[in-house]
């Protein structure tokens, strides 16, 4: 046969796909349902590497589930609104629209290119007037639900790009794209009521069994429940600003409290507002400490640093015991009471900073089997388990029952809360989690306009439903900075709804991760234009079966999204919690680095690999210079190591771009894109492509299309074997698949085309067994590949004379009596040391075991000519030989 032609057959098979429309599922289809979801793209402009590998691990189950009977709905769309379009908009002065459409066109036209069995009918982009209509909708439900509310919140302000920052946007106090000094403001901002749900969402976690449990962790980490207890210390009334007689803190570990040497609160807490009020230097360190952002990250990383406010607080165990209040960089006013009690010995960040102000250290845990007298604590605190020490009424407890014994004493202990005299008691206990509100404000143009609209007189009045959707004006400019929407000449402006005076709309825009919390629901039925969804559809097409992406969205993605579904529920768009019964999260594409002597970057393209003896090499095909061969790397526009699927499509096909994306490593892990290797991909394409033809001409003796040859009766042992191996194969790659194992499938293939190869390779005019083996064995083989390398396979489909379209056909029956191994492999022994093994019948007889064991060259010289006293036979595993 002539070689494959890639180039040729590619695009013809995606047109009659596309034509035939194989690929639309329908709602009505009464098979069962089965859901398979990438995440969908952002417009950037082009296809990376990364998406290529994504939508093919999609792709090869999403065939795979439709060859086994199910109507499967596997869709596509852009995740639309962001900020990109608004800096081309500045940069290059297009309109986010029209470049936001125009990279959808550009990038659908190379997702087709791959050959991916998407739906088509379905695709919407969240920045359709007709998407974010509905979920402005949804908005108001969560509004009128209590689910969405306003929120006056601290937030990072860039005064010069006028917008606010993200906390990791925040670097060294400065904005990370002006440079700008970061303001602290407290603006109003819309946030939706996630902690409502901080319990549930957590507890659901354990029942997604279908998920890593690296992104269950993550979550759970997240949310990060606490249990722990409320004090209330007493300040030292002498010392205290007027008008401040306690101070609250939250612990995790009352059980430590006699091992306390201060106490800390955050810059933002008001007893720290009230003692700077009076102390100029504390004022001062206030405001520099406020400079490094409030980002976890920073604050994990930054030295801590602490400033003593002069006020003590009284030991709620000790009236004479005082502790002094500093105002320490570390303690975050958003979690718990914005204070803490300090125990150096047993938390890093308290020894630290004891450390760096002389404040000393007592151990009140003692490790099991230490001795309390010579325990003592330097540099690493002891988090871990032990017995209490130094603890007076503590001592010789569990950190278990310490812990319980505080909070029993505290519980009961009754004092007057100030202002009120009415009395209340000192400690309380309480669940804290570390999940905050999603605030949803940005103050951006290219984003779902927030439907309200603001009255002096009736403050905030949500659209009424029949003006929706509130469209984002086109006319904008960009020439300023802040948010095109504020400086837009006429469109906030508005009559209020409810009472007709003046009012302006809401020129806060969505965070982006709004729309992408409930696309996958909208999929089930984007052609609804009054609702969201529509109930009955989206509750039996729901939820995802495989979601599919990259692990960078394992936290907020996927938490926003289980978030939204239960808010949709709330307000009766969807019947359940859960929008991915399963998660797949999927490793990256990485490639070596190429640096020329001058440190600048070159990209593979440009350079030429050279094989010498063991080592490789690497030269710029331009000049010919030696360029140095650079680390791994995840690939990036910065070090040039990106590969363009374009190109790989062009150059070798989809299929082979395809194929080895599944084959070099497990879906979870990074692959190494090597050029050599797509190569042997391409060469594998090839082979495929002669062992079918020349399979196609063998099982013309056993009939064809028109005169299909009869099954035989009986097989004989050649083709028998053949039956073996396809049928195995078969077994192994549909179970594989099903468990996204595509690499392993891809082994099993690789062997089951060796195995039919030296069939072929006999040569011989084969009987009609063998043939009728060989013509199954060819169509099984096309099967089994035709999920990762779908045009190849209509091709072969072709050659091997089949009807209709390989895309259409049911997956092969597998015969389970094929499958039984008529051979066992047992381990040998010769007292107890393993020396071998032996391959005998399944059905083999223990002497006959015996002698073949005894025969064996590695026993006979672990004997050593000494006589055997007994063979011990353990049933299909393990003969021991006794000398
Ligand atoms: C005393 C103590 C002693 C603590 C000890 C820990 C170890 P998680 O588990 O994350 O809930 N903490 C409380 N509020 C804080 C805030 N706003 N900023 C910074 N740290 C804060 O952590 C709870 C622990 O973190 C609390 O328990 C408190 O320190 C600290 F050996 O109290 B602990
Ligand atoms: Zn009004």
């Amino acid at each position: 046969a002539e070689r494959y032609n890639a180039r040729e057959s590619e695009p013809r098979w995606q047109r009659l796909w596309d034509e035939k429309a194989i690929f639309a599922s329908k709602n009505d289809d009464p098979r069962p349902k089965y859901y398979v979801l990438e995440m969908f793209p952002y417009p950037s402009g082009r296809i990376h590497i990364g998406h290529v590998r994504n939508y093919t691990l999609g792709d090869v189950l999403a065939r795979f589930m439709r060859a086994k009977g199910y109507n499967v709905l596997h869709p596509m769309g852009w995740d639309a609104f962001g900020l990109p379009a608004e800096n081309a908009a500045i940069e290059r002065k297009v309109a986010p629209k029209a470049w936001t459409y125009d990279n959808i066109a550009a990038m659908k036209k190379q997702l087709r290119s791959i050959g991916l069995s998407l739906d088509w009918s379905r695709e919407f982009a969240t920045c359709d007037p007709s998407y974010y209509k509905h979920q402005q909708k949804m908005f108001l439900d969560m509004l009128r639900a209590g689910l969405a509310e306003r929120e006056k919140r601290k937030l990072n302000w860039d005064p010069v790009d006028m917008t606010v920052l993200a906390n990791e946007q925040v670097i060294d106090g400065r904005g990370w794209r002006s440079g700008a000094v970061v303001e602290q403001r407290e603006m109003s901002q819309w946030v939706f009521k996630i902690t409502k749900y901080s319990q549930e969402l957590l507890e659901a976690l354990d029942g997604l069994d279908r998920w890593p449990d690296k992104v269950r962790l993550m979550q759970r980490n997240w949310i990060g429940r606490s249990e722990g207890l409320l004090i209330r210390f007493a300040l030292d009334a002498a010392t205290t600003p007027a008008g401040e007689s306690e101070l609250k803190i939250f612990t995790t570990r009352p059980d430590t409290l006699f091992g306390a040497k201060f106490m800390a609160i955050s810059a933002d807490h008001p007893l720290a507002q009230a003692a700077a009020a009076k102390n100029p230097k504390l004022a001062e360190f206030i405001a520099d400490i406020k400079k490094i952002g409030t980002a976890q990250s920073i604050i994990d990383t930054a030295e801590k640093q602490g400033f003593d406010t002069g006020i003590k607080a009284v030991h709620p165990f000790d009236p004479n015991w005082k502790l002094p209040v500093y105002v320490a960089n570390f303690v975050l006013m958003e979690y718990g009471t914005g204070a803490i009690f300090g125990c150096p010995a047993h938390d890093q960040r308290d020894l630290d900073f004891v450390n760096k102000y002389d404040l000393g250290n007592v151990p009140v845990v003692c490790p099991e089997g230490q001795d309390p007298k010579t325990f003592v604590i330097t540099d690493v605190a002891y988090d871990g388990d032990g017995r209490m020490i130094n603890s007076r009424f503590l001592d010789g407890m569990t950190i278990e029952a310490a812990k319980e014994e505080v909070a029993k004493r505290l519980e009961t202990e009754l004092r007057a809360l100030p202002g009120e005299g009415r009395l209340a008691p000192v400690g309380e206990r309480q669940v804290n989690f570390r999940l905050r509100d999603w605030g949803i404000s940005r103050q951006r143009y290219w984003g779902c306009p927030i439907p309200v609209i603001h009255c002096p007189t009736c403050d905030v009045v949500p659209v009424p439903d029949d003006q929706l959707p509130v469209t984002l004006p086109e006319d904008v400019s960009f020439d300023k900075p802040g948010n095109a929407l504020d400086h837009h000449p006429t469109w906030k402006h508005v009559t209020c709804p409810k009472c007709g005076g003046k009012a302006v709309r809401e020129t806060d825009t969505m965070d982006t991760f709004v729309d992408s919390s409930w696309y996958f629901a909208r999929f089930t039925d984007p052609w609804n234009e009054t609702a969201p969804t529509t109930p009955a559809v989206a509750n039996r097409m729901m939820p995802v079966d495989q979601y599919i992406g990259g692990v960078e969205h394992a936290i907020l993605h996927l938490l926003y999204s289980r978030f939204f579904t239960r808010a949709m529920k709330a307000t009766g768009h969807i019947d359940m919690t859960e929008p991915f019964a399963g998660m797949f999260t999927q490793g990256m594409v990485v490639h070596e680095t190429y640096q020329k002597a001058d440190g600048s970057w070159v990209t593979p393209a440009e350079v030429k690999i050279e094989v010498a003896g063991n080592g490789r090499r690497a030269v710029l095909m331009a000049t010919g210079e030696d360029v140095e061969i650079g680390p791994i790397e995840k690939m990036s526009k910065s070090k040039k190591n990106t590969v363009d699927p374009d190109d790989i499509i062009a150059s070798y096909g989809a299929d082979v771009a395809r194929w080895f994306m599944l084959s070099d490593s497990p879906p979870d892990r990074d692959v190494i894109w090597s050029d050599e290797r797509v190569q042997g991909a391409s060469r594998f394409v090839q082979r495929l492509w002669r062992l079918v033809n020349e399979s196609a001409e063998i099982a013309k003796i056993a009939g064809n299309k028109a005169a299909p040859a009869a099954r035989p009766a009986t097989f004989g042992p050649e083709a028998l074997a053949l039956r073996k191996a396809a049928h195995s194969a078969l077994d192994k790659v549909s179970s594989g698949i099903e468990r996204l194992h595509f690499n392993v499938c891809l082994a099993h293939i690789r062997e089951f085309a060796n195995a039919l190869s030296e069939v072929l390779a006999k040569g011989d005019k084969p009987a009609p067994d063998l043939a009728w083996a060989v013509k199954e064995a060819a169509t099984i083989l096309v099967q089994l590949f035709s999920p990762m390398m779908p045009h190849l396979a209509e091709e072969c489909w072709v050659v091997l004379g089949q009807t209709g379209l390989v895309s259409e056909a049911d997956w092969p029956q597998i015969e389970r009596d094929l499958l039984v191994e008529d051979s066992v492999t047992l381990v040998v022994q010769v007292n107890g040391k393993k020396r071998g093994d032996v391959t005998v019948p399944r059905a083999a007889q223990n002497a006959d075991i015996e002698a073949a064991v005894l025969a064996l060259d590695a026993v006979k010289a672990a004997l050593g000519g000494k006589p055997v006293r007994k063979v011990i036979v353990v049933p299909m595993r393990i003969v021991n030989v006794v000398g």
